[in-house]
């Protein structure tokens, strides 16, 4: 699972990129930076893990991870998405839009002023462009290869002429894939394009150390203007400053502010959050660890996730929610009130499960 940080030139990506993962990677006002991606991990908080931690005190604790890519835009006026850049962007499968709020002389906005409407619709419309040039080609073999096509592959042609031109003409009128309404066959036609639209985008809004007492204002403005579009805000220069500090020093930084949760934190699990996932936990060989699978999973699947072995000789999971763990304050008293569950190959895994595989090799 990866999400791609895009957005304006110079809005501000790499230093977002470096606040999520702990990144040192330059950031500059000027020169433009490579146009190889960075790759990068962050692990994603989790109350409810915490808790669990709190309760069972294991001497590890593993976090679920999500991962983050930079990629460098190219200063334009428009249409800057293109060539290599689109293949970078097609692996993501859902993007956070930096967008610009803070005020620096030093660094030249590439449309000469700071307007986060515009930044914001125009991203959206540079996407949008994107795919529509993917349908135009397809649909372009499309008539060619009808020319020549036996009954039997035209039919299927035919259907896949007509759902792309749907889907254009919703693009034309400013409808993201991913707010179409597809039935599940049309949905995985569509996943082989990789449409861009079609990947969930959550917008940040990039603001100045003094603006930050702004950050709800700008946040409830721009989602009046745009209620489709969520989003959230903070100071990336100055949240990838106190990642940097040692831990303590950040703390006591944090309680000047008086900002309650990071908002490093807030953004890696909005992001997450984008992602359609569930987490399960384990609490087996002294670890609390958290594990990200997709909504809907089945235990044996689940349990392949942790080892293959565990897939192989799958007997049974024993589940139980955390909250209820948490609420008896230990196995025993969980056990003791019936609350751990036995279940089978196909049981549905819950998010926030706590779940013990019993195998066999
Ligand atoms: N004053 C101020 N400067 C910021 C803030 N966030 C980023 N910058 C500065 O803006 C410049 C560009 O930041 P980057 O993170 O490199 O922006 P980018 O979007 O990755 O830029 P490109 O990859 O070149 O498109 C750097 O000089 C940053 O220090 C901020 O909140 N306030
Ligand atoms: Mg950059």
């Amino acid at each position: 699972m990866q999400i791609g940080i895009i957005g304006r030139a110079k809005s501000g990506k790499t230093t977002l990129f470096n606040a999520l993962t702990g990144g040192t990677l330059s950031t500059s006002a000027y020169s433009p930076t490579a146009m190889e991606p960075n790759i990068g991990v962050a692990r994603v908080p989790d109350r409810r893990q915490d808790e669990l931690v709190a309760l069972l005190r294991p001497g590890k604790v593993t976090l679920a991870e999500v991962r983050y890519m930079d990629v460098a835009i190219p200063r334009g006026k428009g249409r800057e998405l293109a060539g290599e850049l689109l293949v970078h962007l097609s692996r993501n499968d859902a993007f956070l839009n930096v967008v610009r709020v803070f005020e620096d002389e030093a660094i030249p906005h590439p449309d000469g002023s700071i307007e986060p409407g515009r930044d914001m619709a125009g991203m959206e419309l540079e996407l949008a462009f994107v795919d529509l040039g993917i349908i135009e080609r397809r649909l372009a073999r499309i008539t060619e290869t009808l020319r020549g096509a036996r009954a039997a592959e035209r039919d299927s042609l035919l259907r896949e002429q007509a759902l792309l031109s749907r889907i254009g003409a919703g693009l034309e009128g400013d409808l993201p894939v991913r707010e179409q309404s597809l039935t599940d066959d049309e949905r995985k036609i569509v996943e082989s394009y990789q449409f861009l639209t079609a990947k969930p985008v959550l917008v940040v809004f990039n603001l100045g150390e003094d603006q930050l007492d702004r950050a709800r204002d700008v946040a409830a403005e721009y989602g009046q203007r745009f209620p489709r579009l969520p989003a959230t805000g903070l100071c990336a220069k100055l949240e990838m400053e106190l990642g940097q500090l040692d831990p303590e020093e950040a703390v006591a930084f944090r309680m000047d502010l008086g900002t309650g949760e990071p908002a490093r934190n807030i953004i890696i699990r909005r992001s997450f959050a984008l992602l359609d996932m569930i987490t399960f936990f384990t609490t087996a060989s002294n670890e609390v660890r958290a594990w990200t699978v997709k909504a809907g999973i089945t235990a044996v699947k689940a349990a392949g996730k942790i080892h293959t072995d565990m897939e192989r000789g799958f007997i049974r999971a024993e589940v139980i929610h955390q909250a209820d763990l948490l609420r008896c304050g230990g196995y025993a008293e969980a056990r003791r009130q019936g609350l751990l569950r036995l279940e089978g190959k196909n049981y549905a895994v819950q998010d926030g499960d706590v779940i013990t595989f019993l195998f066999n090799v």
